[in-house]
């Protein structure tokens, strides 16, 4: 079988028939961005499965316009924390359906983009581009940070759950009170790469604090865990780039999408730290965020840096062998913490392994940033990889082990996405 039969198997596997799952036993409802991955992966294959994709789960969309992180479509399973810890049904503007009460990195206009080019079909894009307009223009109402021109995160669910930068913003999260629950994941994967309990206490204690308010606090400093996640914006960046482009397609007014854009580049390349040659994060209510994750790296995908900025980021980062980039004992890269942060731990969840939705984005970023050569080398590196130990959750970067759930879906779609390409 071909390492695209092989992929195009997986996703059959973990297809509901309504929305894919991010993997059989560990995820098995409907997340967000997991969602757009896999339909950018299948627009090259079944663009009606990728439309599918796209419509099922924006019928969890919140009238105020969010798009959240988990829809549980109804199904017989057994996960835990599931719909019961949201509370949805009593929030004002919920769907009908069960749903999280936080979104996810806003990834599905750059997908619907990337179905459209495939295969275009003008009355899908009219259909679902006011949907996405509506989610974009929520991000900057309700999430926007004042003076920053970037948007924040209220919870590490709506980025790389347990990344080490988030550990001091977390560690102030008051768990008194918050006892440890029953998590389905527990059985499955061994507990050394996911989040331990206490880290799922304090996403609780957020959770409790948000679900108070209906999860929209009168302003984003109102609630505990306050993050500019860089992650986040760039990929809100790209989307509204990709959102103007298909309202244009479909003679809508593309104006605001634009400004949006160039609004967060701008925010997001004041971010850049000179002396480090990277970006920097800021948690709102901590001064500066914990540095030496790829979240530095980040602003490359929204093509922010300019050439210069662009060069430093690769040598001195993200292709350094010491930092995020492959060397000979750790041959496998990225690595979503850089090797020479006291934080790095090669086999725990975000806090070191390789992700394969991490490298789609930065060989798109060098691709955009005119680094041809670099994003052709990574792009090689990660097909290596799955074809080597499977379509993983993460992997190990000093043996390229499978960590994590087997089988998981955007590993697989973006290696039809990568294998798409010319
Ligand atoms: C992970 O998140 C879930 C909670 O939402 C978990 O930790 O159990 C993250 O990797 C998240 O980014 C991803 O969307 C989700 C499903 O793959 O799993």
């Amino acid at each position: 079988m071909s390492l695209a039969d092989e992929a195009r198997a997986v996703l059959a596997r973990n297809d509901t028939g309504l929305f894919v799952k991010p993997s059989q036993r560990l995820y098995p409802f409907q997340w967000n961005w997991d969602s757009a991955l896999v339909a950018a992966g299948l627009a090259a294959v079944d663009p009606e499965r990728a439309r599918t994709e796209v419509r099922s789960l924006l019928l969890g969309q919140w009238a105020d316009g969010m798009v959240p992180h988990i829809v549980f479509h109804p199904q017989d399973v057994e996960y835990r924390p599931g719909p019961e810890l949201w509370g949805s049904d009593s929030c004002d503007g919920a769907p009908a359906l069960p749903t999280s009460g936080l979104t996810q990195p806003p990834v599905l206009a750059t997908a619907v983009r990337i179905v459209h080019e495939a295969a275009p079909d003008q009355a899908f894009v009219e259909e679902v581009a006011p949907a996405l307009d509506a989610w974009h223009r929520w991000f900057h109402r309700e999430r926007a940070v004042e003076g920053s021109g970037l948007v924040a995160i209220l919870h590490p669910w709506e980025s790389a759950d347990n990344a080490p930068r988030f550990d001091r913003a977390l560690a102030r999260v008051d768990v008194e009170g918050v006892s440890r629950i029953e998590r389905t994941d527990q059985a499955q994967i061994a507990a050394a790469e996911r989040p331990t309990d206490l880290d799922y206490r304090r996403y609780l204690a957020v959770v409790a604090s948000l679900r108070a308010c209906g999860y929209r606090p009168a302003a984003p400093a109102d609630a505990p865990f306050t993050y500019l996640d860089l992650p986040l914006n760039s990929i809100l960046a790209a989307a509204e780039d990709d959102l103007a482009w298909l309202q244009s397609e479909v003679g809508v007014d593309p104006s605001r999408a634009e400004a949006a854009a160039a609004g967060l580049r701008t925010a997001l390349a004041a971010t850049w730290d000179e002396e480090a040659g990277a970006y920097r994060e800021r948690d709102l209510h901590g001064g500066e965020g914990v540095t030496g994750t790829v979240a530095d790296l980040f602003p490359l995908y929204a093509g922010v840096p300019d050439e210069r900025q662009a060069r430093r980021l690769v040598d001195e980062h993200l292709l350094a062998s010491d930092r995020f980039g492959p060397s000979p004992s750790a041959p496998w890269a990225v690595t979503t913490v850089s090797k020479s942060s006291p934080a790095f731990d090669p086999r725990n969840y975000w806090r070191g392994p390789v992700w394969i939705n991490v490298n789609w984005f930065l060989v798109r970023g060098l691709e955009r940033c005119g680094l041809r050569a670099e994003a052709n080398e990574l792009r090689r590196l990660t097909l290596d990889l799955v074809a080597r130990s499977g379509f993983s959750e993460y992997y190990e970067p000093t043996t390229g082990e499978p960590l994590g759930s087997r089988e998981f879906s955007w590993s697989a779609s973006l290696t039809l996405e990568f294998l798409s390409e010319p």
